[in-house]
């Protein structure tokens, strides 16, 4: 006889589980993804160049893909903003109008919440791909002094050197001293060069030329070009039932000069406030809120239970310079157990699940052989998955 697995499908709603997909190109399959247990799925269509409409053909194509093997196209990570949108700079309506339409082809093709952020010129952020962690795995690092190293002695950015303290600039040239040229290329292109899911990718001069355009644009008012872009979507998204989620900063405060406005609760509650719609929606990532250590991560669950429609989950841990590695996802500075407890309880209430998905993983195992992409192994994000996984099973059991 087969002895019955103890059920948690009366006791609440579980959340929905996904990983990111970057298409199929991407080396983790859509079978991997199914046999770590997920039931949907993440993705773009990384083809379309940024600002350009997603036609319903190609939309349905992806989702014919995804659906063949069993599985559900839950939400979009990302539409991406257009640079001209952020700096309202010639043709930013042309861009809005395309980014109204992709909105509603989506819907048609039945697809709910799509995820975008509003960082300027970089998104995520990480000095080191490789960081050689204490069990023979391999995390993603931001290293403050390389980063300034890269700022100030690299880049050479104008008044760069404002940005930092005397003794933060010494930090980064000793590091800067200890690198190879080898090594200094590197870090240039871990950090201009694109990480998984960026949109944009620059060499040296471009991408000083993309903070110029920055020049003039302080938090207020790139704040603003944030609301105006939420006063145009976000009734079109309504009107078609999609939630629009956005992602926080990563890192959650200003590098290269440029303004971050995604950063805290206090930075939520100011858009939500512009544009109430819960089509105004939120990004739940732990591992960019989680960075700063005024962020309570368990109260903006509470705080925004009616806006989070997606979830990614991940733990970093940080020390006093301002560094911060990506730890396993029950370790580091992120109470897990803590936030999980609050969405569980949150989830109860709408009576809904929320699908979520672990942000990142370790290159571990047999992917230490393997061309990944940098935080998106099969193996280090099924033992994040399957840990937050437990941790979900175990407070459902307790309600
Ligand atoms: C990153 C980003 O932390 C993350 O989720 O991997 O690629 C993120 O998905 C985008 O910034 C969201 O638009
Ligand atoms: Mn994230």
């Amino acid at each position: 006889m087969i002895k019955e697995f103890p059920s948690y499908k009366n006791t609440g709603y579980k959340m929905e589980e996904t990983m990111r997909w970057f298409g199929l190109n991407d080396p983790v399959s859509l079978s991997d993804i199914k046999q770590a247990g997920c039931t949907g799925v993440v993705t773009a269509l990384h083809h379309i160049p940024n600002g350009e409409i997603w036609p319903v053909a190609e939309i349905s194509k992806r989702k014919i893909e995804i659906e063949e093997i069993g599985l559900k196209w839950l939400v979009v990570e990302s539409v991406p903003v257009h640079e001209s949108i952020k700096t309202q700079s010639v043709g930013f309506e042309k861009y809005i109008a395309n980014y109204q339409q992709t909105i509603l082809n989506l819907a048609n093709c039945g697809i709910e919440i799509v995820t975008y952020n509003f960082m300027p010129v970089l998104d995520w952020t990480r000095t080191d791909l490789s960081y050689q962690f204490y069990d023979g795995s391999k995390a993603l690092r931001f290293e403050r002094a390389a980063y300034i190293a890269f700022d100030v002695f690299i880049l050479k950015r104008p008044n760069a050197s404002l940005s930092y303290t005397e003794e933060e600039k010494l930090r980064a040239k000793q590091v800067l001293e200890r690198m190879t040229e080898d090594e200094k290329i590197l870090l240039q292109k871990n950090i201009i060069a694109g990480l998984p899911g960026s949109e944009e990718s620059f060499g040296l001069p471009e991408f000083q030329e993309s903070l110029n355009s920055y020049r003039g644009i302080d938090e207020e008012k790139l704040r603003n070009h944030l609301i105006y872009f939420l006063s145009q979507i976000i009734p079109v998204a309504e009107s078609c039932s999609v939630k629009m989620v956005i992602h926080p900063d990563d890192p959650p405060y200003s590098i290269f000069g440029l303004p971050r406005i995604i950063r805290t609760a206090d930075d939520l509650e100011k858009i939500f406030t512009a544009i109430p719609s819960l089509s105004n929606g939120l990004c739940f990532c732990t591992g960019s809120f989680g960075v700063r250590y005024d962020n309570d991560l368990p109260g903006m669950v509470q705080q925004f239970k009616d806006r989070i429609n997606f979830i990614h989950l991940r733990s970093t841990r940080s020390n006093e310079l301002g560094d911060f590695f990506e730890d396993n996802h029950l370790e580091g500075d992120v109470d897990m157990f803590a936030v999980i407890k609050e969405l569980v309880q949150v989830m109860k209430e709408r009576g809904m699940s929320i699908p979520m998905r672990p942000d990142h993983g370790h290159q571990m195992l047999s992917d230490l052989k393997k061309k990944t992409n940098p935080g998106y192994s099969a193996i280090g994000r099924l033992r994040g998955l399957a840990e937050l996984r437990g941790v979900e099973l175990g407070i459902l059991r307790m309600l």
